[in-house]
C-alpha cells in the first residue's frame, strides 16, 4: 500500500485550500460534485480520514467512519431522488482503486452517477 499523499487534490479540498461544490458534509464524510461530470448527477463521496483506496478504508477506518460514509451515500441518493429504494430511477457507484483501477486521485472516493441510463459496464 502506497503511503497517503497529503498533497493530493482531495486532501487540499478537505483542508479548504481548493473550493468545491459541496452536496453533503457530515462529521467524517464530504460529498461534492465532480468537476468533469459524466452524468446529470455526478457526486464524489470521500471520507475525511487519510485513506488511499476503498479497500484501505474498509480495512482500517473505524465502524463510526464506515457507517457515517455509507449513510451519507444513502442520504445523497435520497436527496437527489435517484435511489431505487425510494422509488428513483437508479444510480451507479464506482470506486477506482490503484493502477489497474485507473485511480487518478489517491484519496478514497466513491463516484455516484445518476440521472441518465448508464449502460452496461460488465458483460
Ligand atoms: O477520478 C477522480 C475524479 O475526481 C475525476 O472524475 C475528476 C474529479 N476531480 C478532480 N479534481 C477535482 C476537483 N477539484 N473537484 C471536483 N472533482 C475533481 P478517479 O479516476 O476515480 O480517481
Amino acid at each position: 500500500m502506497a503511503a497517503y499523499d497529503d498533497q493530493n487534490i482531495f486532501a487540499k479540498i478537505l483542508r479548504g485550500e481548493i473550493p468545491n461544490d459541496t452536496v453533503l458534509e457530515t462529521e467524517h464524510t464530504l460529498a461534492f460534485r465532480d468537476i468533469r461530470p459524466q452524468a446529470p448527477h455526478h457526486v464524489l463521496v470521500i471520507p475525511k480520514g487519510p485513506y488511499v483506496t476503498y479497500d484501505h478504508f474498509a480495512a482500517e477506518a473505524s465502524d463510526v467512519e464506515i457507517l457515517d460514509f455509507t449513510r451519507a451515500v444513502a442520504k445523497i441518493c435520497a436527496d437527489l431522488g435517484v435511489g431505487p429504494v425510494n422509488g428513483g430511477d437508479g444510480a451507479r457507484f464506482i470506486s477506482n482503486a490503484g493502477e489497474h483501477g485507473v485511480q487518478e486521485v489517491p484519496h478514497m472516493h466513491v463516484h455516484i452517477l445518476a440521472g441518465r441510463p448508464l449502460g452496461r459496464m460488465l458483460e
